[in-house]
């Protein structure tokens, strides 16, 4: 009766998983608001936007983008400024009087 020897050796399995881009960000409210004076000069900071992307790495990136004439977004922190003057007031010619 002859001795059976069992061998056995050991390998460590790592598993990556890849992220695939399925989540569009989401801004964290729905609606903002803020009320701001009609002489708020050019670059006047109006209020900052927020979103989330689930996804990671590259997939979770995104930039702010708005179009618009009078405001603009920084597409990195989302904070909102006016880019002119909000309001043109008429110029009111002065009657001449003879
Ligand atoms: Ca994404
Ligand atoms: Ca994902």
């Amino acid at each position: 009766m002859g001795i059976i020897s069992y061998q056995s050796s050991e390998v460590n399995v790592q598993v990556l998983l890849q992220d695939v881009n399925d989540n569009a960000p989401e801004f964290s409210q729905q609606r903002y608001r803020y009320t701001l004076p009609e002489s708020a000069p050019v670059g006047t900071t109006v209020l900052s936007v927020s979103a989330q992307d689930s996804d990671s790495g590259i997939n979770g990136q995104f930039r702010y983008y708005m179009e618009n004439s009078y405001f603009a977004v920084n597409p990195y922190t989302g904070e909102i400024t006016t880019t002119k003057p909000l309001i043109t007031r008429p110029r009111v010619r002065t009657p001449l009087l003879w």
